[in-house]
């Protein structure tokens, strides 16, 4: 009989998915999705340009070379990345004031008053995620491009966010098929400054460990829709918070406008949302706040199918796996 009970443990320790314990084993949660690289994407902007796609690839050797501890090697932008950079930054800035959500705005402000952010130079890196550990713990570390979904969120657990360092062609700078600095920095990092939003993130990235590839799925919608392209209320009105409309003009206007329908962030009917990366977004879902988000994500994590529970310890920077069955 023990023998029949030790081999089921087995079993359904082997059934579950590998995921990082210790924050150096993000070394490992390097997965690369290439459909969108602009060596594959016939429709990148960059498709046909070989020198942009030489220089994406010696900026991406930085991410292939990165171990966790080490400073991020400094990249020395050209004039012609740097003007795209230009184009993009002001064009955004302009629209912060009016549609971007108070968090947002606060973090940006105070890294243009710290010389960290302007419109004539890209950012460093090493510079921004020094600035970012300050304030909630969150780390940046260079990625070579669009990651596996699973290895994404896992680097949520440990408050590691895995950003690009290359830019945009500079004969698209309004749009990307996928991420890249200008994205990174102007989408992503300035809300990883506030408290809440940290914990939130870090919390889909505990919620996403070691769960199956379905659950793995839903919680990638859900930080969709949140994360990417969420509302949120704000003095009685709707204001941006996600990313990837932070660091896209066009759609920007477009989410706040009256055209697209906006629900209610609810993680059980909004981890179920179908959507494209290919085009705006039908329907956009607006959290009441941060906290409440938080809140119902936190419910939302509770209710996933883990033999096991999972606690950070940022003391020592590893995963607790606390068994309950
Ligand atoms: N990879 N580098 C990178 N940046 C992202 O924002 C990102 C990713 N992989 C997956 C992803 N985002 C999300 O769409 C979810 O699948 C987690
Ligand atoms: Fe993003």
């Amino acid at each position: 009989h023990v023998t029949l009970h030790d081999e089921k443990i087995k079993k359904d320790k082997k059934e579950v998915p590998w995921f990082p314990k210790k924050i150096s084993e993000l070394d490992k949660c390097t997965h690369l999705m290439t459909q969108y690289e602009p060596d594959l994407d016939s429709e990148h902007p960059g498709f046909s340009d070989k020198n942009y796609r030489e220089r994406r690839k010696e900026i991406t050797e930085i991410a292939f070379n990165y171990k966790h501890g080490q400073v991020i090697p400094r990249v020395e932008y050209t004039k012609e990345e740097t003007k795209t950079w230009r184009v993009v930054y002001r064009s955004l800035k302009e629209t912060y004031p009016t549609h971007a959500c108070s968090q947002h705005n606060r973090v940006f402000r105070l890294l243009e008053e710290r010389g960290l952010y302007s419109e004539n130079k890209i950012p460093q890196l090493e510079d921004v995620s020094n600035f970012i550990k300050q304030q909630t713990g969150f780390q940046l570390r260079p990625v070579a491009g669009l990651l596996s979904a699973r290895d994404f969120l896992a680097s949520l657990a440990f408050r590691v966010f895995q950003c690009t360092q290359y830019i945009r062609h500079s004969s698209s700078p309004m749009h990307t098929p996928e991420p890249d600095c200008c994205h990174e920095l102007l989408g992503h990092v300035p809300i990883l400054a506030d408290p809440n939003f940290a914990q939130f993130s870090q919390q889909i990235g505990l919620a996403s460990l070691g769960v199956s590839d379905d659950d793995i799925t839903k919680l990638a919608t859900l930080y969709w829709f949140s994360v990417e392209f969420g509302l949120c209320k704000q003095d009685g009105e709707i204001k941006a918070y996600g990313a990837g409309l932070l660091s896209a003009y066009g759609e920007l206007l477009y989410a706040l406008s009256d055209e697209p329908e906006q629900r209610p962030f609810n993680p059980d009917t909004t981890a179920l949302q179908e959507y494209r990366d290919d085009c705006y977004q039908p329907v956009y879902f607006v959290a009441e706040s941060f906290e409440d988000a938080k809140h119902k994500l936190r419910e939302y994590a509770a209710k996933l199918d883990r033999p096991f529970e999972v606690r950070y310890n940022p003391f020592n920077q590893t995963i607790d796996v606390l068994d309950n069955k």
